[in-house]
């Protein structure tokens, strides 16, 4: 028999709702893995970083974290925010300091209409709805520059700035991202999110590198669209969508009004890719910590165990990761669905009925 292949992957299961989902991902994949007759297993380990380190320690994050991570085939994460530490320091602290490190820079963040599932837009039945967010993750609105500034000003007089920064060669690499994923998928079609209307800097070199990558694509439809009209058109005619490639903010907003728009941020997978592979991609859900219902129970495992199928995608088992996918699918046009969704299951209930779906 041919040796088992061992995948190491860092589990960041964080705060609020991030250890209950990262549990169920990790439960999936090792079912998925018990089940591969040998051929490949997980090798986990679990760091306990987030808000409640920083409690205890005041940092986020071990100092020497990023090569302790470095080691890993891949990292899966939980969510980050806790009410107690402030949302920017737990945010720069780890997840963007990851994502930043390890040059992450392309987010992908697929918007799926499952069976089962009701979504305001289930009245455009009649067109399969699918797209993916491609979300540029290095640099943009999240560059981190700018400051604030108390001198001399006296009270209630503070400024602050907060500058994005576009960079060519940013641009290029997401839009070129964008381009070949479009090239894998039915419709290729890619959509550039702009703001050059008013953004008359960055998002002008953002729509001038966009034409020029676009040249080199002749076989891809493209449009250039307003973020503000590309918001009315995630509702109104989604079935024109295919790939939208945005800056980091705007990305960041349209893809939860996407998954909003599927049924639920907690349905939302996502992938912080370093294509080049010189550091590891880190897959979480797209949603945060969601402190209001921690620990209940109650959190939807979907978006993690989704960003689990695209964990194993990146690591070469495209077939296991497509069974995960249609075991998400049966779960829920089985209606086994939880609370968010209108159900009454549990994160547990999810998971065993993922787990049994796999066996099926
Ligand atoms: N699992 C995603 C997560 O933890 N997100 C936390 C968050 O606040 N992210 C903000 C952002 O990525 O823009």
């Amino acid at each position: 028999m041919a040796e088992t292949h061992t995948y190491r992957i860092a589990a960041i299961p964080a705060d609020g709702v991030g250890p209950e989902v990262l549990a169920s991902a990790r439960a999936v994949l090792d079912a998925l893995a018990a089940g591969s007759h040998g051929a490949f297993a997980f090798e986990w380990e679990e760091f306990p970083w987030g808000c409640g380190y920083f409690e205890r320690t005041g940092r986020m994050m071990d100092e020497d974290g990023l090569d302790r991570l470095r080691e890993f085939d891949a990292i899966l994460f939980g969510a980050v925010g806790w009410p107690t530490v402030p949302d920017h320091v737990s945010l720069w602290g780890l997840r963007l300091r990851i994502c930043q490190s390890f040059d992450q820079w392309a987010n992908v963040r697929p918007v799926r209409f499952l069976p089962g599932v009701r979504s305001p837009l289930r009245a455009a039945e009649e067109h399969a709805l699918d797209w993916v967010v491609v979300r540029e993750n290095s640099e943009g609105e999240y560059a981190g520059l700018g400051g604030r500034n108390f001198a001399g000003r006296g009270p209630g007089g503070e400024v602050a700035v907060q500058s994005a920064l576009f960079t060519e060669r940013g641009c290029e690499r997401i839009m070129r991202f964008a381009f070949e994923l479009a090239r894998t998928r039915p419709h290729r079609k890619v959509s550039s999110v702009t703001k050059s209307n008013a953004q008359q800097y960055g998002m002008v070199l953002w729509d001038e590198v966009f034409a020029r990558v676009a040249a080199d694509y002749p076989d891809v439809a493209t449009e250039s669209v307003l973020v503000d009209a590309m918001s009315a058109k995630f509702v109104l005619k989604p079935w024109e969508l295919s790939v939208v490639v945005a800056s980091n903010l705007n990305a960041d907003i349209l893809s939860d009004l996407g998954s909003a728009l599927a049924g639920s941020l907690g349905l939302a997978p996502s992938a912080n890719l370093n294509p080049e592979r010189r550091f590891p991609s880190m897959f979480e859900p797209v949603h945060g910590s969601a402190p209001d219902i921690a620990g209940r129970g109650w959190a939807n495992p979907i978006g993690a165990v989704g960003s689990a199928a695209m964990m194993l995608e990146h690591l070469g088992l495209p077939a296991e990761a497509a069974r995960v996918e249609r075991a998400i699918a049966t779960v829920t046009a089985a209606g086994t669905l939880t609370r968010d969704l209108g159900g009454t299951a549990s994160t547990a209930e999810v998971t065993g009925a993922l787990i049994d779906a796999l066996a099926g």
